[in-house]
């Protein structure tokens, strides 16, 4: 099979028919009926497909697991928030660290609802403010965010805050978590030799074709995040949002999927291996995506390159591990490689197992106009503009989790 990497699909009328996968029948042919046997029986199938074919297997919490918090500042941000960094380490002092930052609003009085992602460039590109510590771990170049020589400098200080927006985040009473990616697994091909992939080597020789790749890691790394969380008393862990934008949405929707602590999900523009259905090819294919980040997925997930029909599993599953809990996928018209109609539809292809929980689902048949946010269970939006996260994506998530918790 070849595959012509460089033909890429934006045309509508060429996408090809397919059949998709149906979520709610089981693998041995049964039909699910009811919430009982969706949970026992087939939600663990599906979760299992996934761990097999497309991100792969990931070890349980670590033993060992500690936590500091290594600054608080209670009055932030002019006394707006709270701000603490907490470092998280996985295998002992010595090994790999996580490093969390948190913001959390000072004029509410409860613990807060919070949203947690990971970021790409350091926490100290999410906002101004001078307390927050510099990375010190690989970074990608970006000469945008003044990242040279894999560096984290003072010059890239706040350079991501547009896709942050914390001032207004904790004004509207949430709290804001993020961590850097990179403290989990720096994001190039390394033969997994770096960051907590190699707290777990295989057993003599080869890794096997269903081990975690980077989404897997930095999966896991969310998890390990809530596992602080939920000791935070300023924080109210039954309101934690998991959220990411591209290949960090794709994060956030697998950690969202296997760990149910996370209340609610956000996709943002997460693409291919995220929210939009393989099966279309549209944009950016599973041929591309192995291709150019080998070390994002699981080995198996390459049996799929140019045979996406072939998957036991398709995109809109995945989204089907989230139900009942609230789910936002959120699409830029001009980010045609991650597919918008292709994230659209996995949500309403989910729909039928939000409604057999007992939910409402993705309150819309057909895809909104721009600017229209659906605001269910399943909420979605998309807005016109390029890939990013924008200040007006923000404020839909928010309006959005106000009415959801
Ligand atoms: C692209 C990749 C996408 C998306 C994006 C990103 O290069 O093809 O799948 O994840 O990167 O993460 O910004």
């Amino acid at each position: 099979m070849t595959s012509n990497l460089s033909i890429v699909n934006y045309d509508e009328a060429k996408v090809p028919a397919y059949t998709l996968p149906d979520p709610l029948i089981c693998a041995d042919g049964a039909s699910v009926t009811d919430a009982e046997q969706w949970l026992t029986v087939r939600r663990p199938e599906i979760l299992t497909l996934f761990e097999e074919h497309v991100y792969g297997r990931a070890p349980a919490r670590p033993a060992d697991l500690a936590w500091e918090v290594t600054s608080e500042d209670r009055e932030a941000l002019a006394g707006l928030a709270t701000r603490k960094e907490v470092a998280i380490w996985f295998a002992g002092r010595e090994g790999p660290r996580m490093d969390l930052l948190l913001y959390l609003p000072n004029h509410t009085m409860a613990p807060a609802p919070l949203f947690l992602g990971l970021n790409f460039y350091g926490n100290h590109t999410v906002h101004r403010d001078r307390g927050i510590t510099l990375s010190t771990q690989w970074m990608r170049d970006n000469e945008a965010y003044g990242v040279r020589d894999h560096r984290a400098t003072e010059a890239s200080r706040g350079f991501g805050a547009g896709a942050w927006q914390v001032a207004r985040v904790v004004t509207r009473g949430y709290g804001l978590a993020t961590a850097y990616y990179g403290d989990l697994d720096p994001d190039y091909d390394d033969g997994f030799r770096n960051g907590v992939h190699a707290l777990y080597p295989s057993d003599g020789g080869e890794r096997p074709g269903d081990a975690w790749g980077a989404i897997g890691a930095w999966a896991w790394g969310l998890s390990r995040a809530m596992d602080y969380i939920e000791t935070d008393a300023d924080v109210d862990d039954r309101r934690v949002a998991v959220m990411g934008h591209s290949r960090l949405g794709k994060t956030a929707l697998w950690a969202g999927a296997q760990d149910e602590r996370f209340a609610a999900v956000l996709a943002v523009q997460s693409g291919c291996g995220g929210a939009a259905l393989s099966r279309r090819r549209f944009g950016e294919t599973v041929a591309a995506i192995n291709t150019t980040f080998p070390h994002w997925f699981c080995r198996n997930f390459c049996q799929y390159n140019d045979r996406e029909e072939a998957l036991p599993v398709d995109q809109h599953m995945l989204l089907t591990l989230v139900a009942p809990r609230p789910l936002y996928v959120s699409s830029a018209a001009g980010d045609r490689w991650a597919d918008p109609r292709g994230e659209f539809l996995a949500a309403r292809h989910a729909h039928p197992v939000y409604t057999l929980l007992g939910t409402e689902g993705l309150a819309a048949d057909d895809m909104p106009q721009l600017n229209q946010p659906v605001m269910g269970v399943i909420g979605y939006h998309i807005r016109p503009g390029e890939h990013a996260v924008t200040a007006y994506d923000w404020e839909r998530y928010m309006d959005w989790a106000d009415s959801r918790f």
